[in-house]
């Protein structure tokens, strides 16, 4: 690629390390050096930064001391990506007790509750209480807990909230925070109507850990690709990291194998192999993130129709495309074969919720199907030989609408044995992209199947996210059509637009209210609301940071700026005129 080196020096990989580098912001807020063009990219290149960015979550030595949970319950819990995250962890360990003939351990709490796993619901990470009421309610009657909070930014208050509880119950709680910021970069933001911060409580956790009565696992793995989207880099450390522990645990309780360093380490080390096998494959994600770009470039539709657990990968990285990039929900869709019986979670079926809830591939079949064109474009995600049947079935029902199919699938080296049914979903899709599994690693099944669980993460947050950069939704490496939903969101919105415009706080505050509120001119009730009031607010409010930049360079009155963005919808290009 003309331009380009993919040979990056140790000094640009490891410049944002660097004390002067964007000092104000932690590590998880940080715009990474290397993908400072993506937004100019092709999508080839695309693929080549998200590589290496993905290689800085291996850069750091991981010296953490790992715990055998003796107790009777483990809980994880998170907001968006991170709940998410606990909930597919939980399930998978779940399922590998009830192999064993082992009750079940884990619970997952995610922030909003289940409607969160399918769509966003940014509001209640920022209340402890509901925090503190969802964890009592999944640990009554328990005596031990190992609870493990997850906050990739170290911020969440909900998170926080749970935190402060379990120090308060050291005789039934065990504390354990898994983030990707150094402790001291934890946020320091006043928590309303709450005597401490996300900060206090973690330097309280460090106080503590010093005699092992809480943990705190933060490695930093360098700023996302897109600046602050934690689904991408934080997601897979916060999956690599649990799956590691817990695997070890298991080992160390069911068959006698003693947790030791070098074990910790082959298994870290099998999981940086994941990023080599996946991303050997540049050629078949580029084409993938081409197909999706166009799709979404052209107002149509991705859909990732999936099989067992990595659908569930599909239905996740879908849900994200709402709030991290401002897309409607049926710009990317996800379909698990099975639907609710399938995703076995907490609540059951959501479909009375709303249309997004639809989740089977039946929904699809009767849904989506019948309007199907050959601009949107279908990913068929599963495992070769487990799930060909299907898989056959579902790619002649697509190809009767559209030839823009296309497959992922995870095989093992040298499984010829159904790969006929393979040749014939092969000549239905436009492209195939296969991800080879050597066959020695198969002796454990459960790693493999979490490496290509974590592959399929890796190939869905590459398309979803190309497909966005293609769209014109980022400027340099942000996110520029963020939603304003919390209040982590609300800071990141206003230093954004700091930075683009380089005008004082105080001027891009006040345009962000306009754009939230949709007025020329704020009313004293309006400025004096506190943050959760302009959130909510904004909730309803789309293209808000596009607006505000616009009236922010421009001086434009509210509806001027609105018919601008109207004309040009890449923000990308509606903004770049006034930038450089
Ligand atoms: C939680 C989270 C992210 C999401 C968005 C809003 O962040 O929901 O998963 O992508 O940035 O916040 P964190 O608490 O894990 O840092």
């Amino acid at each position: 690629m003309a331009g380009l080196d993919w040979t990056y020096g140790v000094s640009t990989l490891r410049q944002w390390e660097s004390a002067d580098y964007e000092p104000s912001l932690p590590v998880s807020e940080k715009s990474n050096p290397l993908t400072r063009d993506i937004d100019q990219a092709s999508a080839y290149s695309i693929v080549k930064m998200l590589q290496l960015c993905d290689s800085q979550m291996f850069q750091e030595e991981a010296g953490t001391a790992y715990q055998d949970p003796q107790e009777s319950c483990v809980v994880m819990s998170g907001c968006g990506t991170s709940g998410r995250l606990a909930f597919l962890i939980s399930s998978g360990f779940n399922k590998a007790l009830s192999q064993l003939n082992q009750s079940k351990v884990y619970s997952y709490i995610i922030a909003g509750g289940d409607r969160a796993l399918l769509s966003s619901q940014e509001a209640p990470e920022d209340d402890p209480r509901l925090g503190v009421l969802s964890l009592k309610k999944v640990c009554e009657g328990k005596k031990r807990v190992l609870f493990i909070g997850i906050s990739c930014g170290l911020s969440a208050p909900f998170v926080a909230g749970q935190l402060d509880f379990c120090l308060q119950h050291p005789e039934v709680y065990m504390p354990v925070l898994v983030g990707f910021n150094p402790a001291h970069q934890a946020r320091d933001e006043p928590i309303q109507d709450c005597t401490f911060t996300f900060h206090s409580v973690v330097q309280r956790m460090q106080e503590l850990a010093k005699s092992q009565k809480a943990f705190l696992i933060n490695p930093a793995v360098g700023p996302e690709a897109i600046s602050g989207s934690s689904r991408m880099k934080g997601g897979s450390a916060t999956k690599i990291l649990l799956e590691v522990a817990f695997s070890a645990a298991h080992a160390a309780t069911f068959s006698n194998t003693p947790i030791t360093y070098n074990g910790v380490l082959e298994h870290m080390k099998a999981y940086e192999r994941t990023l080599d096998v996946t991303y050997s494959q540049t050629d078949g994600i580029t084409t993938l993130v081409e197909a999706a770009g166009q799709s979404l470039r052209c107002s149509r539709h991705v859909y990732y129709l999936g099989w067992g657990s990595l659908a569930l990968l599909g239905l996740i990285d879908a849900s994200e495309c709402t709030p991290t990039f401002g897309a409607d929900y049926e710009d990317v869709r996800g379909f698990i074969s099975g639907g609710y019986r399938e995703l076995n979670n907490n609540d059951g079926p959501l479909t009375s919720l709303g249309p997004k809830f639809s989740i089977a591939h039946e929904d699809f079949l009767h849904l989506i199907l019948p309007c199907l064109t050959d601009k949107d474009t279908v990913l068929l995600i599963y495992t070769h030989p487990d799930d060909a049947t299907e898989v056959g079935n579902m790619a002649r029902r697509v190809r009767e609408k559209t030839p823009n199919l296309h497959a992922v699938y995870h095989q093992a080296d040298g499984d010829t044995a159904a790969s006929l049914q393979q040749d014939d979903i092969k000549k239905l899709c436009l492209s195939t992209l296969k991800i080879t599994w050597p066959r020695e690693a198969l002796a454990s099944g459960t790693l493999q199947h979490m490496q290509r669980e974590l592959s399929t993460k890796l190939v869905l947050n590459a398309v979803s996210t190309g497909a966005h950069v293609l769209k014109g939704k980022i400027y340099q490496n942000h996110m520029i059509d963020l939603q304003v939903t919390n209040t982590k969101l609300y800071r990141r919105a206003t230093r954004l637009l700091q930075k683009l415009s380089a005008c004082p706080e105080e001027n891009c505050e006040e345009a962000l209210l306009k754009a939230i509120y949709r007025v020329d001119m704020l009313t004293v009730e309006m400025t004096s609301s506190d943050i959760t009031t302009h959130t909510c607010f904004a909730r309803n409010s789309t293209k808000v940071v596009p607006l505000a930049l616009v009236i922010l360079l421009t001086s434009w009155s509210l509806m001027e700026a609105e018919s601008h963005l109207k004309q040009q919808p890449i923000v990308r290009e509606a903004v770049a005129q006034w930038m450089w």
